[in-house]
């Protein structure tokens, strides 16, 4: 059955870095109305509702919330805070820690004038968890769709535990290689350092970004695993791809799962509200982050 995202999707005539073929077979694999919530807004949600989103957040490690128009939509957006937690600040957020995701030109970091910023600029995001450079990554990613490019600009997501298990499958020991070495990621004046995959209490969680505004220092023996991960993770293949609408909040397992975004036309209007959660809520025990893999080799 095709969604109304999906038929988005097909329609779309702008190649972007994806061809037509590619987006379609990618955006067959799920069907993202499993996944999307519509509500009337976040901050009258029904105890049913809430049930729902916390079912969806853990099952499939990302939400799509859908919810009548606001004259302020940031106001969903920020109510998302009972259930998800604190707002993580960013460089660029705005006093109450959104930042607005959208084509500013030739915006680059102040902190590092060789870096541009991806997340103001129309040119593609590849594959990546968010604040990777944070010792602390946020546990959940709320983007909300304001206006959505008529071409190009395609959410892609891809699973940690689906790296995790081609991994086991096709390079087992590339894979012990990644959980007995870390990887430093550096952005500015912001440095953190640890393995991609890390397990806590039995659940397994995911950092990755692999892009040339973040630097990117490793030993030697996981450099083959890092490239297998960024070639896996970037191809749409292994990917879910869909289009945001506006008036839709793309929730994410920060934790769980890596996403990204297509290129869109410089001259097109495209407009999403970033903002990060710790994940430490009253509601914080209804949260499932990370995955179990299947089959464990973790030891320790
Ligand atoms: O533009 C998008 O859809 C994604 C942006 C993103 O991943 C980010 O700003 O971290
Ligand atoms: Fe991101």
């Amino acid at each position: 059955m095709l969604t109304d995202n999906h038929q988005m999707v097909n329609k779309d005539d702008f190649v972007s870095n994806l061809d037509d073929k590619e987006i379609f077979e990618a955006s067959k694999k799920i069907d993202i109305s499993q996944v999307t919530l519509k509500i009337r807004k976040v901050a009258e949600i029904s105890e049913q509702e809430q049930q729902r989103l916390f079912e969806i957040f853990n099952k499939f490690k990302f939400v799509i919330l859908q919810s009548e128009p606001l004259l302020n939509p940031q106001e969903n957006l920020l109510a998302l805070k009972i259930f998800f937690g604190s707002i993580i600040k960013h460089k660029r957020s705005d006093e109450n820690g959104i930042v607005s995701v959208e084509n500013l030109g030739n915006f680059t970091d102040s902190t590092d004038s060789n870096s541009q910023l991806l997340s103001a600029s129309n040119q593609m995001f590849s594959m990546h968890t968010d604040g990777t450079y944070e010792n602390e990554p946020p546990r959940v990613v709320a983007m909300q769709c304001i206006m959505p490019s008529k071409n190009g600009g395609l959410s892609q997501i891809v699973y940690g535990e689906s790296v995790y298990e081609y991994l086991m499958e096709n390079h087992f020991q590339e894979l012990q290689n990644l959980l007995t070495h870390t990887i430093t990621i550096t952005r500015g004046d912001q440095t953190a350092t640890r393995a991609i995959f890390l397990e806590k209490e039995g659940r397994i969680s995911i950092t990755f970004r692999a892009d040339s505004v973040v630097s990117i220092a490793m030993p030697p023996e996981v450099k083959k695993a890092f490239n297998i991960i960024k070639e896996y993770v970037n191809s749409p293949n292994n990917q879910l791809i869909f289009k945001l609408k506006a008036n839709q909040i793309l929730l994410l397992d920060n934790t769980s799962v890596l996403h990204g975004r297509t290129s869109f036309p410089d001259n097109e209007v495209r407009k999403l509200n970033r903002v990060c959660f710790d994940g430490i809520s009253e509601y914080s025990h209804h949260l499932k982050f990370g995955f179990i893999p299947k089959n464990k080799i973790l030891s320790s």
